[in-house]
């Protein structure tokens, strides 16, 4: 067995930094992980992939550092010398950024600069992947690819813009191995309930089992490109070991309404969802994305990277988990 790979992942603890902490132990690499500190535990998604809950595995190792800390970035860096840098970390969610635009800013921007800013003056070697995003298109008519018209709507999306064209600058100016995978909307039993999907189908679940609420949502128009995460993960890794660096969209292609997913979840449980969804105008953003449907033909080309679940099994996998969970 050859000399291990050494991983940095900003980000471990949320849906994509747990699949792909799983992904990269398979692969036989050394995982080490930023978890922000936080006085309730926030290592639920990796529990399973340490030794003993919260500690070190031999191939896991977290570290302690908010991405604002840009000093212990930097220290990190020094003490890991990772081959492979993957930065998920973000304050993740659209709606909260028209509330907290500054720290958005902040963690969604600035921390991607920090870090490729210490790659660059450490000179280390270490490859970098940049979590992009199709918010970057904002309302530009689908379907998107690397070479559409990007305009955020978003505080979320201008940070994330910010981060797309550092990553893309840090490559052209230095010859750094930097790369943006953009990526459409991509779902899991692991999403936290705060995005949309997952907030319907534990809605759901609960309401399977005998609940009597409803389901408050904001704009049941918006189309999304819905894919199944533990796939996406795969991509950003292929990105990484592709011969150079460069910027790839990972899509299904395939639009979906949010109503329509509330319609196929409850048909699901057998029921309407219009018996249960009620309107919250709370939801609704000040600007919104309307159309989101990615072409995935580059990444499809240079990387042998597709989709293989569709938005029907994404709704019946987490759907199933969510009951599973209330059986428990
Ligand atoms: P997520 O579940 O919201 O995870 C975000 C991660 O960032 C969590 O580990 C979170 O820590 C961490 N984080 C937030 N603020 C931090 C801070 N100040 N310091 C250190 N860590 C911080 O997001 P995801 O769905 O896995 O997405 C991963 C990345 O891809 C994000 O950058 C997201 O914007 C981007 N992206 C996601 C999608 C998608 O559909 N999922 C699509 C395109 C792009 P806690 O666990 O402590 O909260
Ligand atoms: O689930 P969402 O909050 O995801 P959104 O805004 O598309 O962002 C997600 O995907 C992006 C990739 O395109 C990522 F970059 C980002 O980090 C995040 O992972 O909302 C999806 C749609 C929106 O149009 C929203 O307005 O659903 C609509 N929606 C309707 N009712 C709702 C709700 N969204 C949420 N979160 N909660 C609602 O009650």
């Amino acid at each position: 067995m050859g000399v291990k790979k050494r991983a940095l992942i900003t980000g471990i603890t949320g849906q994509d930094g747990s699949y792909l902490s799983e992904f990269l132990l398979k692969k036989n690499y050394e995982v080490h992980g930023v978890v922000r500190p936080s006085s309730t535990l926030n290592t639920s998604r990796i529990d399973h992939l340490l030794k003993y809950p919260r500690k070190s595995h031999e191939n896991v190792q977290l570290h302690f550092c908010d991405l604002s800390d840009h000093s212990r970035l930097l220290a990190l860096l020094i003490e890991t010398r990772p081959d492979e840098i993957y930065n998920l970390a973000a304050q993740s969610h659209v709606g909260i950024s028209f509330d907290q635009p500054i720290l958005t800013g902040e963690i969604t921007g600035i921390a991607t600069a920090a870090l490729l800013d210490s790659v660059f003056r450490l000179k280390l070697d270490s490859k970098f992947y940049q979590a992009s995003t199709s918010e970057l298109f904002g309302n530009t008519p689908p379907p998107q690819n690397e070479d559409s018209i990007l305009e955020p709507r978003s505080p979320y999306a201008i940070a994330k813009l910010y981060s797309y064209f550092m990553t893309r600058n840090y490559r052209e100016a230095y010859g750094l191995f930097a790369a943006n995978g953009i990526l459409f909307n991509h779902e899991s039993p692991r999403r936290s309930e705060r995005f949309v999907t997952r907030k319907i189908t534990s809605t759901a679940a609960r309401i399977a089992k005998g609940s009597i609420e409803k389901l408050y949502l904001g704009n049941l128009s918006a189309i999304r490109d819905w894919g199944y995460a533990p796939e996406y993960v795969e991509g950003m890794w292929k990105m990484m070991q592709h011969d150079r660096p460069d910027d790839f969209i990972l899509a299904t292609g395939v639009g979906t309404t949010v109503r329509e997913f509330c319609e196929r979840t409850f048909s699901l449980i057998g029921k309407n969802y219009e018996d249960f969804v009620v309107i919250d105008e709370n939801q609704l953003r000040p600007t919104e994305v309307e159309n989101l449907l990615g072409n995935f033909r580059k990444a499809e080309k240079s990387l042998g990277w597709k989709p293989d679940t569709d938005v029907n099994s994404l709704i019946e996998i987490m759907l199933k988990s969510d009951i599973a969970a209330l059986n428990h």
